[in-house]
Order: C-alpha cells, then structure tokens, then sequence
C-alpha cells in the first residue's frame, strides 16, 4: 500500500507485475501494455516538466476521447499540475468562459478547432497551445516523441488540487469544481472494495471521459485494480454488447442501456461473461432496471455521485454487513451510503429527517470536493455551517437504508447523462433580439429521460419564430443544450409573487414526446 500522496502513484502501483499484458484494447484494433502506460504517462509528464510551469498549473483540454488524451490524464496528475477536461460539444464563446475563468497555463485541443482556440488562449494569456487527435495526430505527441520515458512521480500534498470539473450553477455562470488527489483517491478505493473488483475483471468503457463518470468512475476503477480496458471511443449499443463476450464491468448512464435494451441482440447468453453492470449520472426509471434483468437476468447496479462529490450513494455489489445484510439492487433507488460518506435527509432548517420523509439531500467524507475555483461565497453558500455538503438533490431514506432520489431543487435537466442547467439557456434566448422572455423545462424523453423545452414570449410586433431561437441557440452553445422543442406563448405563468409557474409549463409538455 503506498503512502505517496500523488494519485497517480496509487494507480502505477495497482499495474500488474506482467508490464507486457494488454493495459488497453482500442476498438480501432491498436492495443497498449501496461509499460506503453507507464512510458507514455512519463513522457508526456517529461514534456509537462520541461514547460517549467508553476505549480499547480491548470492543463485545459478539449479532445476527442482516445487512449492518448487517457494518458494526458494520468501525465498531469503524475507531473503535479491540474486536468480541466472540457466536453467536445462546447463551442468557442463556452470555451472562452472556461478559459477566463480557470486561467491554464496549457490548452490542449483538436487539430480541427487550432483555427477558433488559437485567439481565444492567445487572448486568455494561455502560454502552451498543443493539438491532438483520435488518431494519434498532432503537435502533443510529436513534442512528447523525444521525451525520456521514465519520470518520478511529482510529490504532492494530499489536498493537493487534482482535477476541476466545470459544472454550471441554477444561477450565473458555471463552477469549477476542485477535486484533490485524496478525493479521488478515496472515492476510488471505496468503490473498488464495494464493487468487489475482481482480478479478472475486464472493463468495458464506452462513456466519454470529460465528466465524473468517464473519467474517474470508470477508468479509476479499471486502473487502481490493475484491470485491463476494452476502449471504446464512442458509444456504440451493438458493439457494446459484442465486447460483453471479452468483459466483465460496464458503466453507463441510463440512454446507453434503454439503448442496448433496443437491440436483438442483448440477451443472457450476450452478457453471460460479464460480472457487473453499473448505471448513474441521471436517474434510471424503475422499468428499464426491470427490463434488464428480464433481457439479461443481470441486476443492474445503480448508484449516486456528482463532481463535487464523485461517488456518494451505491446500491450493493455484496450482502451489506452495515445494512442488516441486504443484497438487493433495488431499480428506482440509488442504494446506500457508501462506506466512509455520511449522508442526511434535512429540512429546511437543516435538520435530519426521520426515515422516508422527503428533504434535501446534504454530504459529508473525505470525497467531498475542496470548493469552487475561486468563488469561496459560492462554496460557502453550498455548505452548512456543521460541514455538511448541499447536494441541492431532494430524495429520502426508508427505514432499511435506501436511499432514493425524488427531484431536485436545482433547476437543473440532465438529458442524456449530460447537465443542462435552464438559466444559462433562457439568459440566452433572453439576449436575442425581439424576446421579451423565456422559460426552458425539462420533459421526458424515451431516449435522453429527460430534454429541454423552451417556452419563448416575444416583445410586441416583433418576428421572433421558434426555429429562429434554436438556430441561435445551435450556433453559439453545445449541441445537447439546444432544447429540442421551441414554443411561443403569449405570456409565462406565474405566481402570486410572480414567480415563472414552471410545473404548469412542464405539465403542458410533458407528453410532447412520449411514445
Ligand atoms: C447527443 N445529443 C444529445 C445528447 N447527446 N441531446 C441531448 N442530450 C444528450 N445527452 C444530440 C446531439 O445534440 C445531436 O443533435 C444528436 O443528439 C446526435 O449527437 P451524437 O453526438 O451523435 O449523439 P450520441 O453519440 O448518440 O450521444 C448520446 C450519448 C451521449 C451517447 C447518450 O450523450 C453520452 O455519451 N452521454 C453520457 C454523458 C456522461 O457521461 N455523463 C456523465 C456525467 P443534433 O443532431 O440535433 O445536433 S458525470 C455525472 O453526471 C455525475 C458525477 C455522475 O453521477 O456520474
Ligand atoms: P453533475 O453536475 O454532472 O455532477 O451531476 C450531478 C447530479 O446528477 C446529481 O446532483 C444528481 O442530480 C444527478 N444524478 C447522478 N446520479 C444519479 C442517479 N443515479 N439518479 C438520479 N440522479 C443522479
């Protein structure tokens, strides 16, 4: 067991003693050692070192998932410096934001995008711009190429900054949420004790690696046991359920198994090989768990986290010797505290709550982030004054310890596994020229649960169509931000205190697209 504080060593300690067996099998048929891991990692933290940047240095990077950008990664935390991953769908004006606001002293992006982040780092004061591709192209790795392939992990402090997640707010712009080696570290070695990983287990990863999910879940799991990875770059159903025969773990967010559910062929002889299917980042309805374990007889096993927290809340992989034994995963609940979180159902005034009733949900444990990048009222607002974590979800415990999740007092749209948070949106729409007002709502959708619809009031006289309002929105913002349905009324329901009625908005569209 290591004592060094740098997570990175955690996980160079977990790599088989075999450095030859295959670390990573990429779909596109090229595989990775685990020595090509290790020389790779120290390349690039070799490369990172001689841009004598100062300490914890933020590394921006917005590129297509490959190996290499997994290996950037793990080359950040080795050389001590900060990964901010930026999902792919951000266009240049969010990118700009990220790139203010978290000033790095490296971005790295695709070949493609060189011509729109070149002025926008240029204008951020980024000292190092570098490239990279899916397929192994671009000035990172050519620079990296000469590099000398053995590095000594950078010593850290255990709250050493390690990762920021952006993840918006209900209100302004969105947070960066700092992670810190021992956050990651112990969420990690909680889940691989929980989850009961297997020397055997072979990972099937096959979500992007720009969120919690991706990144830390999946590749933390993988890698601090030493298993190997079937590496797929996008998600596919059918291939997904082809891999099955080789793995034995998949993580995916509900629309990947409602998706997988669609195809002929998942069935029990499909997924015979595999040990474990985990689902999270949005809730899975009770029905598609059901319709799993009929196709497949596997019971998949929900679970409950967020960035600022990474992994909070999971169903049992084995009898829970702390919750009377019990062993169900049980659909429509996200299971259990895990070990080592402390977890409480309040209200209002912040007091706990008897079992089943409905309140917030507040945290604590060392997973628990460090606060949001240099916005201190912000965390502070999100913490009460005995150290627990807002959580801003809204659910409830029964008396065996599930804990399930009703709702939220965010106002927040998870689409796809992906946030949506509606102010940015109607601030947006808000802006464009002859709208008086905006309201966007989440409604459910069979395929992404849930989706944005955008109720719109133009000022008088003006000619504001709904396709005009998408199309702006599709030109300045991420794809999965576009609500997917646009109405004009002639005005928004509100309370007594004026408040936008949005239940009355969400009701109205609620079957728009039920099959
Ligand atoms: C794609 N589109 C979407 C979404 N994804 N619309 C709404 N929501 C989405 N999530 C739209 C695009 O805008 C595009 O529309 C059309 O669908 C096709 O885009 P494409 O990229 O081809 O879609 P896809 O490849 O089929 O992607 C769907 C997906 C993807 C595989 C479900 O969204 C995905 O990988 N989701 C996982 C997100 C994830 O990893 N979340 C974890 C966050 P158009 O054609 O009109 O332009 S971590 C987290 O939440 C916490 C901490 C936790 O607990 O884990
Ligand atoms: P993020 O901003 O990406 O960290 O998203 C975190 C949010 O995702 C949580 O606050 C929850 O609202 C939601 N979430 C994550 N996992 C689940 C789950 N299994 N069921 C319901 N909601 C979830």
């Amino acid at each position: 067991m290591t004592t060094h504080p740098n997570f990175f060593v955690a996980l160079q300690n977990a790599f088989p003693a075999n450095k030859q067996a295959t670390a990573v099998w990429a779909e596109e048929g090229l595989t990775y050692s685990w020595q090509d891991l290790e020389d790779q990692t120290a390349r690039l933290a070799n490369l990172i070192d001689s841009l004598q940047l100062p300490p914890s240095s933020r590394i921006a990077v917005q590129v297509d998932k490959s190996v290499e950008m997994l290996m950037l990664y793990l080359a950040t935390l080795r050389a001590g410096h900060v990964f901010l991953p930026l999902n792919t769908a951000y266009q240049s004006s969010e990118v700009d934001y990220f790139l203010g606001n978290a000033t790095p002293a490296v971005v790295v992006c695709s070949p493609a995008n060189l011509g729109w982040v070149t002025p926008i780092a240029a204008q951020n004061k980024v000292a190092h711009v570098f490239t990279l591709d899916d397929k192994r192209q671009g000035s990172l790795l050519e620079s990296a190429a000469s590099m000398a392939s053995q590095h000594t992990p950078a010593r850290v402090a255990p709250d050493a900054l390690a990762v920021i997640i952006y993840t918006s707010g209900t209100t302004g712009r969105s947070k960066g949420a700092m992670l810190s080696h021992s956050n990651i570290a112990s969420n990690a070695q909680t889940l691989k004790t929980y989850w009961n990983w297997q020397a055997d287990d072979v990972l099937i990863h096959a979500l992007p690696i720009f969120h919690v999910h991706g990144l830390f879940v999946a590749i933390h799991g993988a890698l601090i046991n030493g298993s190997p990875m079937i590496w797929m770059n996008k998600f596919d159903p059918k291939r997904s359920i082809e891999h099955m025969s080789q793995g034995t773990v998949f993580m995916g967010v509900p629309t990947l198994y409602t998706r997988m559910l669609a195809e002929p062929g998942l069935n029990k002889a499909a997924t015979a090989h595999m040990r474990l299917f985990v689902s999270g980042s949005a809730p899975m309805l009770a029905e598609t768990h059901a319709a799993w374990q009929a196709a497949t007889g596997h019971a998949i096993l929900e679970r409950y986290g967020m960035s600022e927290t990474v992994m909070l809340t999971s169903n049992p992989c084995l009898p829970d010797a702390r919750f009377n034994g019990q062993s169900e995963r049980r659909g429509g609940t996200v299971g259990f505290p895990l070990p080592g979180v402390t977890l409480r159902v309040v209200d209002e005034a912040n007091q706990p709550l008897p079992a089943d009733e409905i309140g917030g949900i507040q945290v604590k444990g060392p997973n628990v982030f460090l606060g949001y990048w240099q916005m201190p009222e912000k965390t502070a607002e999100e913490f009460t004054a005995d150290g627990f974590f807002k959580t801003g979800d809204v659910g409830q415990q029964a008396a065996d310890g599930y804990v399930t999740i009703v709702g939220r007092s965010k106002d927040l749209i998870i689409s796809g596994g992906y946030n949506v948070y509606p102010a940015e949106i109607e601030s947006f729409i808000n802006n464009l020229d002859g709208v008086a007002e905006s309201a966007v709502v989440g409604v459910p959708h069979p395929d992404f649960g849930e989706v944005g619809v955008a109720v719109v009031v133009a000022k008088p006289g003006a000619s504001v169509s709904p396709e005009s309002v998408v199309q702006a929105i599709k030109s300045q913002m991420a794809n999965f931000k576009v609500p997917k349905h646009c109405v004009l009324i002639d005005t928004l329901p509100r309370n007594i205190m004026g408040k936008v009625q949005k239940n009355v908005l969400r009701d109205a569209h609620s079957h728009r697209f039920q099959k």
